[in-house]
């Protein structure tokens, strides 16, 4: 069995500052909002909490352009409410995990401000500075045909100092470079500075882009169509990335007794996650595989159309649950995050005659299986995505918004955008960063500006926090009881072994097994909105345990889950 840590038994709460809560009424909630709500989180039962970044920045990726790893975003705080903060979540025995965004900085920060001066700056080198390629027409051109992440190329060119550099996000967020080692040495020690003032550890933003192929190559032309390619080959994962990686233990997270997970996007196969979490490897202790997330996205890139099979799920959930005991690794377990669609709305049902059942459906998949659980703010109540008449001028996210604008220029004007409305419904990043939906009155209590940074869901007078907390049968209650019993049967669901059953598409059936056999657990997920029967002759005599209809005790020769139903049976 694995072996038992603090850490394995994290139920991390995701809190997306902005939306959280509003205490001085500017419209953006801030770090005395959370302070407010810390016994909420308490009466939940999660234990963690990773704070999407609070730190200075200008704001133009949401705080994941930071300008200063030392200081707070102004209209969120100060170092002191964080150390508040961390204060009243020990108090409750609850741990804190911030973002560490090191791939890049933005280029406000000083870091950058020092690197464009000149080519001859001392920082110059912290960044990747490149000079022009020139087409035969004389045309200044990018050094290489890399495509950044939100759109056109990945290189931004300065008028001052007269080269590219590169930005694989936004032009504003320039890329760090690893090679430097100065730069990482100033890196460590803003690391250092937040564990000093007592954080249990950090969420490794964009981890696996750290290191670069050291000659930046042109990427392979895969969509002619397209002036730019993914040069992710080359960004992802590079030569020099785990001994990066064990840097960091080293020299600074082996010294604390604390929790990383990395962000792993693009790369998805089985022995590239081995070399990050494999216990014998001593790098992380798990990661986030983006497969989870881009499950639904098209061939032609995340708004393509790709409609949620209930297979791709089996299928992810099946491979990393088995291949993490095979390397001792660890997983972490997750459906939303603030850079997608919520999994209600995607993957499962926020139809009105589904969305509560549907909801904990998703909680009971969640909960059950072996890993840290991370929740995002608003799961806990069954939150949707953005109403579906929403139009364009409603979403705000720079990268839902440019990929529109990309395709509306590709289509030419007066296109018809209905279909990539639809996908933008599902998978645009807007819909993970709603206002946390409080109450019923007006803003759904988040703020009582007129203004809030991002328009409110309209469907909070029915679906808020505090209407769930009075009842017995909400998504609320439900996921504190579902938290209750991961904690009271952890051998099982925590540490517990999984294997998947054979059965129809729609049906996502699996066992979930204590390391010695004695307990098992038999998890039912509907993943329609049709009734389906699940032949259960092998489980004859097995309790309800959560799910289904109190009345019903034992299995008898079948069970009947209603559309989108999770049920959990037991042999104790
Ligand atoms: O890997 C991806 C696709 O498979 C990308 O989605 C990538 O992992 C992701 O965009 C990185 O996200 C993180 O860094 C971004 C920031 O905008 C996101 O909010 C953050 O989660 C840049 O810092």
């Amino acid at each position: 069995p694995p072996e038992k840590t603090w850490w394995k038994e994290a139920i991390v709460y995701q809190i997306y500052p902005a939306s959280f809560l509003d205490s001085n009424a500017d419209g953006l909630g801030d770090l005395p909002g959370i302070i407010s709500k810390l016994d909420y989180l308490s009466s939940l039962g999660i234990n963690t909490i990773w704070l999407s970044p609070i730190f200075k920045s200008p704001q133009d990726d949401m705080g994941y352009d930071i300008s200063d790893y030392r200081a707070i975003h102004e209209p969120y705080g100060t170092v002191s409410d964080v150390e508040e903060l961390i204060a009243g979540l020990h108090a409750r025995g609850i741990k804190i995990l911030l973002d560490l965004v090191v791939n890049h900085t933005s280029d406000r920060h000083a870091w950058f401000q020092e690197s464009r001066k000149s080519k001859e700056s001392k920082k110059r080198d912290w960044y990747f500075w490149r000079d022009a390629k020139y087409s035969e027409k004389g045309e200044r051109k990018p050094p290489n045909n890399w495509a950044s992440v939100f759109g056109g190329s990945a290189w931004t060119w300065d008028q001052g100092s007269q080269q590219y550099y590169l930005s694989l996000f936004l032009p504003t967020q320039p890329d760090l470079n690893w090679a430097n080692e100065d730069m990482r040495r100033a890196t460590y020690a803003d690391m250092e500075f937040w564990l000093q003032k007592g954080v249990d550890g950090y969420r490794i933003d964009s981890m696996n882009l750290m290191s670069k192929h050291p000659d930046l190559p042109d990427a392979e032309v895969t969509d002619p169509g397209q002036e730019f390619q993914s040069g992710a080959e080359y960004f992802a994962s590079g030569p020099r990335m785990h001994e990066y990686i064990k840097e960091i233990r080293q020299e600074v997270l082996d010294k604390y007794d604390c929790m990383t997970v990395g962000e792993l996007g693009f790369t998805k196969d089985e022995e590239s996650v081995r070399m990050y979490v494999a216990k014998e490897r001593g790098e992380l202790q798990m990661l986030f595989t983006g497969d989870v997330v881009d499950m639904d996205f098209g061939v032609d890139g995340k708004y393509g159309h790709n409609a949620f099979k209930p297979s791709y799920l089996k299928k992810l959930t099946k491979l990393w649950q088995e291949a993490m005991p095979k390397f001792e690794g660890w997983n972490a377990v997750y459906l939303d995050n603030h850079d997608s669609g919520r999994s209600l709305s995607r993957y499962a049902s926020d139809l009105p005659e589904y969305r509560e059942t549907a909801a904990k459906m998703l909680a009971t998949y969640l909960c059950t299986l072996s890993g840290s659980l991370f929740l995002l703010q608003g799961q806990e109540i069954g939150m949707a995505n953005v109403p579906r008449e929403w139009g364009i001028e409603d979403y705000i996210d720079v990268e839902g918004r440019n990929a529109y604008a990309a395709i509306e220029k590709q289509r030419g004007p007066g296109a018809d955008m209905r279909d990539v409305m639809k996908e933008l419904r599902l998978k645009a990043r807007d819909n993970g960063r709603l206002p946390m939906q409080w109450n019923d009155s007006k803003n759904a209590g988040f703020t009582k500006s007129s203004k809030p940074w991002m328009r409110v869901n309209t469907d909070y007078p029915e679906w808020n926090v505090e209407s769930q907390l009075n009842s017995e049968s909400s998504v609320f209650a439900y996921y504190k009881e579902m938290l209750a019993l991961r904690k009271k049967e952890a051998d099982v669901f925590i540490y517990g072994s999984f294997k998947m059953l054979d059965t129809q598409e729609e049906v996502f059936a699996y066992t979930m097994s204590k390391s010695d056999g004695s307990r098992q657990a038999l998890v039912l997920l509907n993943l329609s909105d049709s009734e389906q029967n699940f032949e259960a002759k092998g489980y004859n005599g097995w309790s309800r345990l959560i799910g289904g209809a109190e009345d019903e005790v034992a299995v008898k020769d079948s069970v009947t889950l209603k559309p989108y139903e999770g049920r959990v049976f037991c042999n104790w």
